[in-house]
């Protein structure tokens, strides 16, 4: 383009100058729609030149715009906050520098359906039924049929949940105290807040070692001898033993589990905690019979008992012995009480004897309750247990009523080596007032009155006779701080001697 310029004087003048006319639009191509969500989809589309993005979109028609102003040849545009399951319309629109604008045919495209809860599972130390530690670790999986993520949150009992987190597939977790079956409940929630139903595991926290009691030697022979014992829960039987009382080296029963672990602590054990608990190889029983052969003739063994619970608590009981070659027969058993007034339990129930307590322990579940009532029943297995362990600063006492006043001058009472007192009074009533006929205070007042069979130990009171209706022993002290005060057997009779 050339312009001449003339004046009114003649001169002229001459101007050239150049310019570009583009009178086409871009050329729209390659419209796509991809990633098409419940929610979202995103619009791809090609231009033969730079030019703007701009997707128009609705779901009846295109009447909302999304894009953007920069110039390029390959378009990308999500849309976003759509509705799941919805045809959209839309269109793209492109404009070059100049402002000239292209559009694309309407099409549509349908979002995805929002899909379904996502389903999962859970398991507490790999599906095992007891810990005996507060700290355990959960197994988690979950699916969903969107792959976006899953959140999910913890309960455990009637508890309350805890927030939302990300799935963990591995989670270290902490049960509540208190022994007893433990519950974990988890769900799970897609993407979209969809949650899924709940699914839960149990294990049972266990962390108090069997109680052992009644163990005794029997069928000694030359070389072989039989060793029994009872526990109060299911527990492995094993018998450590050797011709030194400080070095029990040989063993027959469990393999697994032995006295060594006795030390290994319970519940909380913080960093140290050891998740997943040994399982004892052998089986679990309450009433343990184990076979020592082998033995060497007239030679004094040594030995201890070993229970473990399922949880892995190990129980030790040590201080036994027996001699083999015949050399030990059974002491002779008490004689049966005979009728009339000499040698009858008056404290017996079935003399007429009621028992009371200052306390006793309740049924658990590892085992039943300990009424005072089973001091006198006449069964040297079954016993009363004070509620408290060690008796601390206060006293535990056990008082037997007999059905009339009767003359007596011999009591006895019977517990397990772990549960007897250091410190006991024994007094009758009379006329109406408590009279003390026997107590020990210390180590070598105790030594005289006691005797021990087996696990059992006994104390014997004797003293000139008295017409009495009731009995009290007040205990002080326990053989183990760390137990209760426990009778098998309460015993009140008029020996005649
Ligand atoms: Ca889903
Ligand atoms: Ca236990
Ligand atoms: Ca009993």
């Amino acid at each position: 383009m050339t312009v001449r310029v003339r004046d009114a004087a003649g001169n002229e003048a001459q101007a050239s100058a150049s310019i570009t006319v583009d009178a086409t639009p871009p050329s729209i191509s390659g419209v796509e729609v991809k990633s098409i969500g419940p929610d979202s989809a995103t619009v791809t589309w090609r231009t033969n030149k730079p030019s703007d993005s701009w997707v128009l979109f609705g779901s009846y028609s295109p009447s909302e715009t999304r894009g953007q102003a920069e110039r390029v040849t390959t378009h990308t545009v999500l849309l976003y906050g759509l509705n799941p399951n919805t045809t959209y319309y839309f269109k793209v629109r492109s404009a070059d520098e100049t402002g000239h604008v292209a559009e694309s045919a309407t099409q549509t495209f349908r979002t995805a359906q929002r899909g379904n809860p996502p389903t999962g599972s859970i398991s507490i130390n790999n599906g095992a039924t007891y810990t005996r530690y507060y700290d355990v670790q959960l197994t988690i999986s979950a699916r969903d049929d969107y792959r976006g993520p899953i959140e999910m949150r913890l309960r455990e009992g009637t508890g309350s949940w805890s927030g939302w987190m990300a799935l963990q597939t591995t989670f270290a977790y902490r049960i509540s105290p208190g022994d007893g079956k433990k519950t974990v409940y988890v769900e799970f929630r897609d993407m979209y807040g969809i949650q899924s139903s709940t699914y839960s595991s149990s294990i049972t926290l266990d962390t108090r070692p069997p109680r052992i009691s009644n163990v005794k030697s029997a069928n000694v022979t030359a070389n072989s001898a039989t060793i029994t014992w009872n526990t109060d829960e299911p527990a492995t039987s094993r018998v450590e033993y050797g011709t030194s009382g400080t070095s029990m080296r040989e063993f027959v029963g469990e393999r697994s589990i032995s006295s060594a672990d006795a030390s290994t602590p319970s519940g909380d054990v913080g960093a140290k905690a050891i998740i997943i608990t040994p399982t004892p190889s052998g089986s679990l029983r309450t009433s343990h019979s184990v076979s020592l052969t082998g033995l060497r003739e007239k030679t004094t063994y040594y030995y201890q008992v070993v229970s473990s619970d399922a949880a892995g608590n190990v129980a030790v009981m040590s201080g036994f012995s027996f001699t083999t070659g015949g050399t030990t027969p059974p002491p002779p058993p008490p004689p049966p009480p005979t009728s009339g007034t000499v040698n009858v339990n008056w404290a017996l129930a079935s003399n007429g004897g009621k028992a009371t307590a200052s306390s006793y322990a309740p049924a658990t579940s590892e085992g039943p309750a300990s009424p005072p009532s089973n001091a006198i029943d006449g069964n040297a297995r079954t016993y009363w247990e004070a509620s408290k362990a060690g008796v601390g600063s206060s006293i535990e006492w056990i008082m037997v009523e007999f059905a009339k006043s009767q003359p007596i001058n011999y009591i006895k009472t019977m517990s397990d080596v772990g549960h007897y007192p250091m410190e006991m009074t024994v007094e009758v009533e009379q006329d109406g007032r408590w009279v003390a006929v026997g107590s020990f205070k210390s180590t070598s007042e105790q030594k005289n009155l006691m005797s021990r069979s087996g696990s059992t130990i006994s104390f014997e009171f004797k003293f000139a006779q008295v017409v009495a209706s009731k009995v009290r022993l007040t205990i002080r002290r326990v053989s183990n701080p760390t137990h209760a005060i426990q009778f098998y057997e309460v015993i009140a009779m008029n020996t005649g001697k």
